[in-house]
């Protein structure tokens, strides 16, 4: 058995829809009642802010209505066990991989309790609505977007994620549809980089072919298994 040391983890909403937060694609999921570019888009935002910011003040609300699942659960107890490298990339924009107690983590498509100034470029921890046009808490501009990575945009700290690929000798996607770029890539950059790639899915990814190994099932199941095996090692 090859040794394993350092571990790179992507996470999509699969990995929330236990705590009761919907997923994207699912037929009664987020964009069922919001086209994509209605509220995920830049030029959304431009044409109509009120719209998206009620978007994304509902989402806030669910959030932080929501509570850690079992598997947010085991990847924290990974985090704290996993003496080697370790990145919890997450997708998602809540806040349950920090509130299970994993420290190793980063959002590349933004956060639901953060706002961004684009006055001032500053971040702001924020859990009330973004509508009406609240000031800036830096600069008292009326400013604040949602801290989201829309549809054209950059998603954040690439650079870090494509150095913990490189050096990955795990990649494990969890609860993602594979849909979305560049994070549906990154089981190539993994492979590329030699590293075994494991997928946990309810449903097989769009690239589920590119995994050494697929398992079907609940995140609330599979991660806590998978954990426990990987800890064993
Ligand atoms: C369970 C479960 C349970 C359910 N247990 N599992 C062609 C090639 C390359 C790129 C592009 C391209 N055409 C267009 C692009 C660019 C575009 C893109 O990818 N478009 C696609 C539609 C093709 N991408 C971008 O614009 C990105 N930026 C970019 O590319 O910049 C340039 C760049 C180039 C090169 C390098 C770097 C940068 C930005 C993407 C921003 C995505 N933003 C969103 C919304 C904002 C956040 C929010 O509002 O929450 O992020 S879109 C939405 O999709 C959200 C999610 O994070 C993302 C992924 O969704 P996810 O998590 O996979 O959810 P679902 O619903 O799709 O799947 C759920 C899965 O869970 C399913 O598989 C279920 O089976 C499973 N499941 N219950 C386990 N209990």
């Amino acid at each position: 058995m090859t040794a394993i040391r350092n571990i790179v983890i992507l996470t999509g909403a699969g990995i929330s829809a236990e705590s009761g937060l919907a997923t994207f694609r699912a037929e009664d999921g987020l964009w069922e009642d919001h086209r994509v570019e209605d509220v995920a888009t830049p030029e959304a935002f431009a044409r109509d802010p009120a719209l998206v910011q009620r978007f994304y003040d509902l989402r806030r609300a669910a959030v932080l209505a929501a509570e850690p699942n079992p598997a947010h659960a085991a990847l924290a107890r990974l985090d704290r066990e996993w003496t080697g490298e370790l990145l919890i990339v997450t997708q998602n924009i809540d806040d349950l991989h920090e509130r299970a107690g994993a420290a190793r983590v980063l959002h590349m498509h933004g956060e639901a309790l953060s706002a961004w100034c684009t006055a001032c470029n500053t971040r702001h921890r924020w859990t009330a609505s973004l509508s009406g046009d609240p000031p800036c808490p830096a600069c008292g501009s009326p400013a604040l977007r949602p801290d989201i990575v829309w549809f054209g945009e950059m998603p954040y700290e690439m650079d870090r994620i494509f150095a913990a690929l490189a050096d990955a000798d795990l990649f494990v996607s969890i609860g993602t549809s594979g849909a979305v770029y560049p994070a549906a890539g990154f089981v190539q950059a993994a492979r590329d980089a030699g590293a075994a790639t494991l997928e946990l899915n309810l449903d097989r990814s769009l690239g589920s072919r590119l995994f050494d190994e697929t398992r079907l099932g609940p995140a609330s199941v599979l991660v806590p298994d998978w954990v426990a095996g990987v800890l064993r090692r």
